[in-house]
């Protein structure tokens, strides 16, 4: 199996932790997003807009949209399923990955990449946070009452949630995170979780 991907991506963390709950070794190919490798031709047949992460299966099957691939993942891999079967579960693990995927991840880049760039707009960085303030007052309370997003497990909602949460606190909104009691409960469980390191490298 083979991870076209970049190891500081959001997206292709998501795959490298559900492969690593899973126990399997991947081939990781290195796509250079500072050179622009995601942009050439080659790539951009496996991954249509130009962006990270793709999958190859061995028997050649491709795909994209790392939410997608980490369904796939979860699905066809043996090892502990990190997809609920009770209903309600699954309801709000999906719930929990819509939210997201709709309403956190967006702000929440808004601020990483002001940082990461080194451009620093203020301005965008305030939109950013008053973007994730509702969402993060949303799991906190959900997280008040069980232990992980969809309830007693590490699910793919962590999975998700966790690649912009890390970005937020290396990027210094500690303080605006630290506010939600619950949710700094949970990132320390999701933080320590050997999968989560073993894709970031830690
Ligand atoms: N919806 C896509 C988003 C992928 C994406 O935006 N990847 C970023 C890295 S996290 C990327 O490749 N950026 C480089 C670029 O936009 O040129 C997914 O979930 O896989």
């Amino acid at each position: 199996m083979k991870v076209y991907g970049n190891p500081m991506s959001t997206c292709t963390r998501k795959v490298l932790t559900v492969l690593a709950e899973k126990g399997r070794e991947a081939e990781f190919i290195n796509i250079d997003l500072m050179k622009g490798e995601q942009k050439t031709p080659e790539h951009v047949a496996r991954q249509p807009f130009g962006v990270v992460p793709a999958l190859e299966t061995d028997d050649g099957f491709v795909m994209y949209e790392s939410r997608a691939i980490i369904r796939y993942l979860d699905r066809t891999l043996p090892g502990t399923s990190l997809t609920p079967t009770d209903p309600r579960a699954y309801a709000l693990m999906e719930q929990f990955m819509g939210v997201e995927q709709s309403y956190f991840s967006g702000p929440a880049m808004k601020i990483v990449m002001e940082r990461f760039r080194g451009t620093n707009d203020e301005a965008n960085v305030a939109k950013g946070r008053e973007g994730i303030k509702r969402p993060l007052e949303v799991i906190d309370a959900a997280l008040a009452k069980q232990p992980f997003l969809a309830g007693k497990d590490f699910t793919l909602a962590e999975v998700t949630w966790a690649p912009y949460v890390d970005y937020l606190m290396a990027m210094g909104e500690q303080g605006l995170l630290g506010e939600y009691k619950n949710v700094m409960a949970w990132w320390d469980r999701v933080n320590n979780r050997p999968s989560w390191k073993k894709a970031t490298g830690r």
